[in-house]
């Protein structure tokens, strides 16, 4: 799963959890702690806010992995053990903020999944905007049996993916998903063969990166506060979204490319 690729390294003082490196205009962040099944620590959390926050200019796409035979076991359950309930707040407010930059960051994350997606791990997978999943990709709330609950935005993430009544499943019964059944449900947009994501993501997150700025910030951050407001109100925000991005240089220039007849048509899938 190691990027060879050979694109520079970003040096943003993250943790040895986490590996940042630049290629072109994508910036990949790789959950770099194999050995502990890229379980979640305090220092990864907020290596994960500062990569957010730090983006080099020029950025336009971010590419979230991870190294070795899982994505992510989720919260690192040997931290837990010391924490009492004013600390657990504290702590999941951490994630929220964490997770936050993610969803309403500066550009589109695409984040690319396999084996293991489980608990807080599902969660910050939830925070990306496009999920690729290889086939080897399982998904788990395992927070029911071990006496806790989601503290990374699940609740409020999840059911918009897949529903309240699949994530109360998952979390009574400890039930897996598949990659496959992941796929169908809607945790992933993507379902690509072993060791196929990392190519299949930077693909998408290079296709992402070339979009017009301000259609992007209107598919993060308008799009998905127009999905939970009222219609009338979603309408009105929706003609203004529309307004400012075709009034737009970059909108201009592709239109006119097109109508010229030099832009790529739509292609059948
Ligand atoms: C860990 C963690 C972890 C592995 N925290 N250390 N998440 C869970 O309940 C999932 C717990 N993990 C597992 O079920 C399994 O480890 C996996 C299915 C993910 C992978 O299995 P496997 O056989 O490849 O690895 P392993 O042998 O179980 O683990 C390798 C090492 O990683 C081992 O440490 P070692 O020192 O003995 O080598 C494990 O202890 C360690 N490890 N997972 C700490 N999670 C914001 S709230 C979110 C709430 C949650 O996320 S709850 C869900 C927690």
């Amino acid at each position: 799963m190691k990027n060879d690729r050979g694109p520079g390294a970003l040096d943003l003082g993250l943790p040895t959890s986490l590996a940042a490196e630049r290629q072109g205009a994508v910036a990949i962040l790789r959950l770099a702690r194999p050995g502990k099944r890229n379980a979640l620590d305090d220092a990864s959390i907020l290596g994960i806010e500062t990569f957010f926050t730090s983006l080099p200019e020029g950025i336009g796409a971010v590419l979230l992995h991870g190294e070795g035979e899982h994505f992510s076991a989720g919260l690192d359950l040997s931290e837990l053990q010391e924490r009492d309930v004013a600390q657990g707040i504290a702590h999941s407010g951490r994630w929220h903020r964490a997770f936050e930059k993610i969803q309403f960051g500066k550009v589109p994350v695409v984040a690319v999944l396999h084996g293991a997606v489980v608990g807080g791990g599902l969660e910050l997978a939830a925070s990306a905007h496009v999920r690729v999943a290889e086939r080897s990709t399982y998904y788990a709330l395992p927070e029911g049996s071990r006496g806790i609950y989601v503290g990374g935005g699940g609740s409020v993430r999840l059911p918009r993916l897949i529903g309240v009544a699949r994530m109360m499943d998952m979390m009574l019964t400890g039930r897996t998903y598949s990659a496959e059944e992941g796929q169908i449900m809607g945790l992933s947009t993507y379902l690509v063969e072993p060791g196929k994501g990392f190519a299949k993501g930077l693909e998408l997150a290079d296709r992402i990166a070339g979009n017009a700025p301000l259609t992007n910030f209107g598919v993060m951050q308008a799009l998905p506060r127009i999905a939970e407001m009222d219609p009338v109100s979603g309408y009105e925000m929706e003609a203004l979204m529309s307004a400012i991005a075709q009034a737009d240089p970059e909108a201009k220039a592709r239109l006119k490319e097109f109508l010229a007849k030099r832009a790529p048509k739509v292609t059948r899938p």
